[in-house]
């Protein structure tokens, strides 16, 4: 990344910190370690390439050099943000799917930290805690966006078909525009949280509402219903067969086959 462009197009928002890296392991790894030892709100580790770069589950994510965004945001709760901590992850791919609409393009969030263009994986968001005893001290918003199409890995490496920005908007896509768009977006829509009207622009930008899916879950058994929303802590709300309600807090979702 251009660091001189960064760094010029970063200053209008109010960030702390910003530790910048060519290559690193994880932005996450660093952010976490930086978080335990005092990092101030909305500080920032960057990388232009991550050679261990994580997902879910300790899923991996790939991050060629110079092809992507990969960057971890650390913010530090208030009182108030704090009985809503399950909904930072709605609150990173709201900001994700709010700037790619901007520039002309509608994706939708596939539940829980997906961003799909096209039906199609452009990036996938990790949270991460520090607990200080029985709170939460501080959260890693980990952000991976594939810009280029060099970003974009083999199909036999993924559990999803991918696709990049380039993609849909050709190679001239700055990716420190993109990322100052994100951070704004972050920062416009964190005090409204709490707010009814957050979960309810999540819930429109969800992929594949009203239609029948499956939700693997962390232990490998699969839920079937038709997606329906979310709950207030943003739980995912399915519908069964039998027309009752089922609340879904971990898994991942797809277009049930065949339908
Ligand atoms: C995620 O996990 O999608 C969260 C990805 C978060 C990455 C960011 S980059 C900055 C920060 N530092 C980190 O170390 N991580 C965060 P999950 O839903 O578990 O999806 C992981 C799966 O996505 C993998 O198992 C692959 O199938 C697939 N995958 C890996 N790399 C990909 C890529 N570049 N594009 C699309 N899919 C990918």
């Amino acid at each position: 990344m251009d660091q001189n462009e960064l760094k010029k197009v970063l200053s209008s928002l109010p960030l702390g910190d910003i530790r910048y890296f060519d290559s690193i392991g994880s932005t996450n790894s660093e952010a976490l370690a930086w978080a335990t030892s005092g990092a101030h709100d909305l500080s920032l580790v960057i990388a232009d390439e991550q050679t261990a770069g994580r997902g879910r589950l300790d899923r991996k994510w790939f991050t060629p050099k110079g092809t992507a965004i990969a960057v971890s945001l650390i913010m530090r709760p208030t009182p108030a943000e704090r009985s809503h901590l399950t909904r930072i992850v709605g609150l990173a791919a709201l900001a994700i799917t709010d700037s790619l609409r901007t520039r002309g393009l509608v994706s939708q969030i596939k539940w829980p930290n997906d961003v799909l263009l096209n039906g199609r994986k452009v990036a996938g968001v990790l949270i991460e805690s520090v607990w200080s005893g029985e709170e939460v001290d501080s959260l890693v918003i980990g952000i991976g966006i594939n810009v280029l199409q060099g970003a974009v890995p083999a199909a036999e490496l993924l559990l999803f078909p991918a696709t990049s920005l380039e993609e849909s908007l050709g190679p001239a896509v700055g990716r420190e525009r993109i990322l100052r768009d994100i951070l704004a977006g972050i920062i416009a829509l964190r005090p409204h949280i709490g707010s009814d009207s957050f979960i309810s622009s999540w819930e429109k930008s969800l992929a594949f509402r009203g239609e029948p899916v499956q939700v693997e879950q962390g232990d490998g058994s699969v839920l079937t219903g038709k997606l329906l929303g979310l709950e207030s802590d943003g739980s995912l709300r399915l519908s069964n067969d039998e027309s009752s309600s089922i609340t879904v807090r971990f898994g991942d979702v797809r277009l049930r086959p065949g339908a």
